[in-house]
């Protein structure tokens, strides 16, 4: 079989309102439904963010436990919660979200400035978070928003071990105002500096969507797209749902000869529990 290409679907995010973005998945079952549609479409692994009743972005354990089994109920994909949350979350409610068990979570490898605001990620929360991982056995993606938080993650790794699952699988976030600029001669100085023997993704912020993504396909990289990045589908034209822009990596990836990789084989990749 030749090489496949990963699509992670980021779906809702935390930095959107449901008022100015009615095509957001905000319920569960919007969440659920949004998921069938991106599994069927060619994703395998589903970043999760979730909101309360108001839509508003919470990391409420109990919602969490009963996000992921709903996803588990219905489809096949790996279920990766965030650890980010939103940037207003405390500390102890982001280790917290590992205790709802999901396959994967989000590790961001250090402190970023974030549009206006700063997502905060000092090392000794990351050495903390990236302990309970191993402990609890969830295999960590480690998000990458600049260049440092490279050289962090090779931090981690040597003072540390390696993850839970013996992979190092990594998700380059570009072109956030305030991290690494999402153009190719940034992703190839990003990929050059990653540990050896690392798989990527990559996922390109707003206008960058396209771009990063023909580059890190290019590459040899995997792909994350989703509403949580991108709200904007083409000049002028609003994001119609989840599902058309993982629609558009998965047709991109087998221009690429590189198809999209089934949740099965994804787990195997990815060093993920089985079910
Ligand atoms: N919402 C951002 C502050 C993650 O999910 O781990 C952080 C974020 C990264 O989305
Ligand atoms: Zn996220």
């Amino acid at each position: 079989m030749g090489a496949m290409t990963l699509i992670t679907v980021a779906p809702t995010g935390a930095e959107s309102a449901k008022a100015d973005v009615p095509a957001l998945p905000v319920t569960l079952d919007e969440l659920v439904q949004t998921a069938k549609n991106c599994e069927a479409a060619g994703a395998a692994v589903v970043h999760v963010h979730i909101r309360d009743d108001s839509a508003r972005p919470t990391l409420d354990l109990a919602r969490l436990r009963d996000t992921v089994q709903a996803l588990r109920e219905s489809t096949g994909l790996i279920v990766q919660l965030s650890t980010g949350g939103a940037v207003t979350d405390p500390y102890e409610d982001r280790l917290r979200v590992l205790e709802a068990a999901p396959d994967g979570c989000s590790l961001t490898c250090g402190t970023v400035n974030f549009g206006d605001e700063v997502f905060m990620n000092p090392w000794p929360f990351m050495v903390e978070l990236y302990r309970r991982t191993r402990e609890l056995e969830i295999v960590p993606e480690f998000e990458l928003f600049d260049l440092g938080q490279v050289a962090a993650l090779h931090r981690l790794l040597d003072k540390h071990g390696a993850p839970y699952g013996g992979r190092v699988h990594c998700d380059l976030v570009m072109g956030v105002p305030g991290g690494m600029p999402g153009d190719t001669r940034t992703l190839v100085a990003a990929v050059d500096a990653l540990p050896e023997g690392a798989t990527w993704s990559a996922t390109g912020v707003g206008r960058t969507s396209l771009p990063v993504m023909f580059a890190a396909l290019s590459a040899g990289g995997h792909l994350r797209v989703g509403m949580e990045d991108t709200l904007t589908y083409a000049r002028g034209e609003a994001v119609a749902s989840n599902a058309q822009l993982v629609e558009r990596a998965a047709a991109i990836a087998r221009f690429a000869q590189r198809p999209p990789m089934d949740a099965a084989a994804a787990r195997e990749f990815l060093g993920v529990r089985p079910r």
